[in-house]
């Protein structure tokens, strides 16, 4: 067996490893973080559960902190609260951002572990078999309940070679993205192997499962090896490991080959991460901002080459240059050295340990801006500025654009790499994580005014008369669907609030439209029910489940798309949202807004599973669904957790 199928068959409660085939996994281990955490213990609340039933859960504050108004810190108290209350760790703002913090100190190798963020599989940097899940998910796997996929194929990647210097382990996942594209990965894990595997370590492994998440994939994961074992010796953890090889006669089911010596430094141009090219084709684009940080490069190794490039140099007078280390731990290495006092030197912005620019938290862009990050999304308007032109790159290449003020390939400009040194032993200093009383049932949940109750969602009809309140292309992201930033995010916590934005930046008349039909039609004999038509790979992007309850506060109950995103697919079915595909692509081409498209004895016909079509002016269209009895029961129901209260 390869990795990926010994770590499952460990897991498996039910199902059978065929590919295409429903299999639910016992959950070891999740993670939250604060802008979909609120949701998530919210309604893990609603469940009735004393207490976690995992081995360990973990909530972090890395993505809400800034505090320009009583949101989010009313949010950091409430889920302190629940967490002592419930047995769940927790990280407070400044500890770091979850996905490296819990490979640093929480992670373990051969275990399953799932997460209210779409990054979690940077886990499988140290063999996790890690998945980003919508919140109501992993509230399920805290109450003790299995996480469902769809047995996906198993690719192998096969690494050759050893990378050169300045070509660093972003460029083998720019390149397996520039082979695969953003959907390419849909139903896919992507297990690393060959000889290539030896010469990367954990960090570099991460960054390389952590943006596997932008091909779609169901997760990436690598072996655990001597590596790993060094890494988690490191971090004082060597009762951690486990080693976990692929056996030597193991099959895939497709194998992707990369030679790690030819790869050159690439980067992603605006605005997708699979729009990507090597940097020498487009030097000389001049800069205004470089962020080094993020989830994907953040790690200590990432910081030290960057404190050892800078050192005693100074960063080109049109950059604004921002980095955010990833953690407490790194941050607080670096001030031990003269690393942190050569960044700074150099005219970097040394921002918290914490999300940050990546989510728009901050640093936004100027108008028309060229940004080079290191992080791994570069969505149109994600930023905070919509006009700007956001690059994905490597630590190398942002280095050399902070120093240019323009897009250099760093092999040519910069000479010899410097050899960074990791320490022995990393500075280990548990005291800033909190540890849940063993009985917390005493402990008050403090509410401030942000956190608002969830709303109720109806069950499903026999018929539905929808009407196209939304009509986009291809690639549509959660992003797209709800955006982030400073101003929206701390809306989280408060539906009716954060519905307002929904497809703000796409089409600023959808909610008045959505809610129109809703008001419109409401107690007439055919009601008529907002739906939106989307493209191939609809809410790609992140696990942020308002994409689906948002849209479904204001009505929306059918998403008619070409294709979908896994984890919103999944959390279109928890929020009672029917996701259909058109039987025939071109029948998107005739669909159109405001159209009124008429689904039949919809919930007889998805019961007996027999073949859908929906009528629109007068034309009979071919309508596929995919559901297991499972997915019916809780669509039927109006979402998961009318089913659990159902069935409790
Ligand atoms: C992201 O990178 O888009 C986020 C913010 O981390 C999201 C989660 C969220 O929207 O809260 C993710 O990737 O799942
Ligand atoms: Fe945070 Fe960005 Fe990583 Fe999402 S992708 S978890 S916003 S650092």
């Amino acid at each position: 067996m390869n990795v990926s199928k010994k770590i499952i068959v460990n897991h498996l409660i039910s199902g059978e490893m065929k590919i295409g085939e429903e299999i639910g996994l016992k959950i070891d281990q999740t993670l939250t973080q604060d802008a979909t955490g609120t949701m998530a213990y919210l309604q893990f609340e609603a469940m009735g559960v004393s207490k976690v039933k995992t081995e360990l859960s973990v909530s972090y504050i890395d993505h809400n902190t800034l505090q320009s108004g009583f949101e989010n810190a009313d949010d950091h108290k409430f889920l302190q609260t629940i967490a002592a209350k419930y047995g769940i760790v927790f990280s407070p703002a400044g500890n770091g951002i979850c996905h490296q913090v819990h490979l640093e100190r929480f992670g373990v190798p051969g275990k399953t572990l799932i997460g209210s963020d779409s990054h979690t599989p940077t886990g499988g940097g140290i063999g996790m078999l890690a998945f980003g899940a919508g919140g109501l998910d992993v509230a399920c796997a805290m109450a003790g309940q299995p996480f469902y996929i769809t047995m996906p194929k198993i690719i192998k990647v096969d690494l050759k070679g050893k990378l050169r210097d300045w070509v660093s382990a972003k460029d083998i996942i720019l390149e397996l993205l520039r082979i695969e594209s953003v959907k390419g990965g849909r139903s896919k894990i992507y297990e690393f192997a060959g000889e290539g595997v030896r010469t990367l370590s954990v960090p570099e492994r991460a960054t390389i499962t952590n943006m596997g998440t932008e091909l779609g994939a169901t997760t990436s994961v690598f072996p655990s090896d001597e590596i790993t074992k060094d890494f988690l010796e490191r971090q004082g953890r060597a009762d951690a490991w486990t080693e976990i090889l692929p056996d030597a006669d193991s099959e895939y089911d497709g194998e992707i080959i990369i030679d790690l010596s030819e790869l050159e430094p690439l980067i992603a141009q605006p605005h997708m991460p699979d729009n990507v090219v090597k940097v020498k084709d487009i030097e000389g684009i001049k800069v205004d901002q470089v962020g080094i940080g993020s989830c994907t490069n953040s790690s200590l190794a990432d910081m030290l080459l960057t404190a050892e490039t800078l050192k005693g140099k100074k960063i080109n007078q049109g950059v604004s240059f921002v980095v955010s280390p990833g953690s407490r731990q790194v941050i607080a290495m670096l001030s031990q050295s003269d690393a942190l006092f050569n960044i700074i030197e150099s005219g970097a912005r040394v921002l918290e340990s914490a999300c940050g620019p990546c989510i728009g938290m901050g640093q936004a862009p100027k108008s028309g801006a060229v940004s080079l990050r290191t992080f791994n999304r570069n969505f149109e308007g994600r930023s905070g500025t919509k006009d700007a032109q956001v690059y994905l790159c490597s630590p190398e290449v942002a280095l050399a654009a902070a120093l240019t003020g323009k897009i250099t390939d760093p092999s040519k400009y910069f000479g010899k790499k410097p050899q960074i040194k990791m320490p022995e032993k990393f500075l280990i200093d548990d005291a800033q994580f909190q540890t849940p009383p063993a009985d917390g049932s005493k402990v008050e949940v403090v509410r401030g005014p942000n956190i608002k109750p969830l709303p109720d969602f109806s069950q499903m009809g026999a018929d539905i008369y929808g009407k196209v309140a939304l009509y986009v292309g291809d690639n549509i992201s959660t992003d797209h669907i709800l955006p982030a930033g400073a101003k929206i995010l701390p809306l989280r916590s408060n539906l009716p609030a954060i519905s307002e934005y929904t497809f703000n930046a796409v089409d600023k008349e959808f909610v008045a439209r959505a809610k129109d039909i809703k008001r419109r039609y409401d107690g007439k004999k055919f009601k008529l029910e907002g739906m939106i038509v989307g493209g191939e790979n609809y809410g790609q992007g992140s696990s942020r489940e308002h994409a689906a309850l948002a849209p479904g506060y204001l009505g929306i109950k059918v998403v008619l798309a070409k294709s979908f995103a896994r984890i919103h697919l999944a959390n279109l079915i928890n929020f009672g949202i029917i996701p259909l595909t058109f039987g025939n692509p071109q029948d998107y081409d005739s669909t159109a807004l405001n159209q009124e498209i008429h689904f039949e004895n919809i919930k007889k016909t998805i019961k007996d599973g027999d073949r859908l079509f929906a009528i629109a002016d007068g034309k009979k269209i071919k309508i596929n669904y995919d559901f297991t009895q499972r997915q019916k029961e809780i669509l039927f129901a109006g979402g998961l957790l009318n089913w659990i209260k159902r069935n409790a």
